[in-house]
């Protein structure tokens, strides 16, 4: 782990680093308070500090003050190196933000100590961070395919209506998808729905959007696509499915979807979402009735 050393004393900073060093510490070294500042506030910037209380520029306790009224940024342990020990000036530094502090010279098995229990912060930090960003993302994504989720592709979707800029909604829906179900078992099954999530996201640009919309529909958003590009952008989606074989258990299987595409000009009224998806469906259910495999769409003005 990395921890920052800030001394203005040359040789106290080269006994510390030396020190920590041997503990087993990634250490950055700073010569003032306001050279610790700068080397705390660095991207992946050490969450352990070690900081002399007098340090000419800016002392320890200000360093500890600067760094706390940052809001937003990941926790920085702090400890107070000093040789003060009135009660006094203990609770200043401890008002001004520090963690703990140690007297100078420091033995170095307490000094272990202490780091390894401050330590325990940023670790315990790390850990809940990462836990809520898990819970963000089963929030909004689907688990089998890792695509948005119904919620969230259609929060997209009126979204993307809201901001009234053209773009375009296809539902793709895969074809006899029961049949391969039944065929080749339900872990089959949800392999190809992997398979085809996969291709749609190769299939799309950076900010357009895909979500697993149902079982085995899914709900695209081209955004700023024109209505003379929609068949073909739809067009590119359907082959990416349907015209390499998908490999299930050694044996390759077609898979085709069909697609009902929408194009929102934007610059109509605003339409809800619910119009515009039940559009979708009587385009879908229209590339059912023609033979799958195919895109059917229209437009506001074809309707
Ligand atoms: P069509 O060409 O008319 O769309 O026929 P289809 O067989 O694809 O449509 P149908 O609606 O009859 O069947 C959809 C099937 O999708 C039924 C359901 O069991 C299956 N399914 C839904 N979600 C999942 C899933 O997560 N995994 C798997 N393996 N199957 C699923
Ligand atoms: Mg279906
Ligand atoms: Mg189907």
């Amino acid at each position: 782990m990395k921890i920052l050393i800030a001394d203005d004393d040359e040789l106290s900073l080269m006994l510390m680093e030396t020190t920590l060093k041997r503990i087993g510490y990634d250490v950055v070294a700073a010569v003032n308070g306001r050279d610790a500042m700068d080397r705390l506030l660095e991207i992946d910037g050490p969450r352990l500090a070690l900081l002399d209380w007098m340090m000419p520029e800016m002392d320890g306790p200000v360093v500890c003050q600067n760094i706390r009224a940052l809001s937003h940024r990941p926790y920085i342990y702090v400890t107070l190196l000093t040789s003060k020990d009135s009660k006094a000036d203990l609770v200043e530094g401890l008002d001004a933000g520090a963690d703990d502090y140690l007297t100078k010279p420091c033995d170095p098995e307490e000094l272990k100590a202490r780091l390894r229990t401050g330590q325990r912060i940023p670790q315990l930090e790390d850990q809940l961070v990462t836990a809520r960003e898990e819970m963000r993302f089963k929030a909004t994504h689907d688990p089998l395919t890792t695509l948005w989720n119904r919620g969230k592709i259609l929060e997209s979707l009126d979204q993307t209506l809201q901001i009234g800029h053209p773009s375009a909604v296809l539902l793709c829906d895969v074809d006899y998808f029961k049949g391969i179900n039944d065929t080749h078992g339900h872990l089959a099954g949800d392999a190809v729905l992997r398979e085809i999530a996969h291709r749609l996201r190769r299939a799309v640009r950076q900010d357009d959007a895909i979500g697993r919309y149902g079982g085995e529909e899914f709900l695209v958003l081209l955004t700023g696509c024109d209505e003379r590009s929609l068949l073909e952008r739809a067009e590119q989606l359907r082959a990416k499915v349907a015209d390499t074989g998908f490999n299930i258990e050694g044996d390759s299987i077609s898979v085709t979807v069909s697609i009902g595409a929408i194009f929102a000009s934007g610059d109509e009224p605003r339409q809800s979402s619910e119009a515009i998806l039940r559009r979708a469906d009587e385009a879908l259910y229209l590339a059912k009735q023609n033979g799958r495999n195919r895109v059917v769409t229209t437009s506001a003005h074809m309707v």
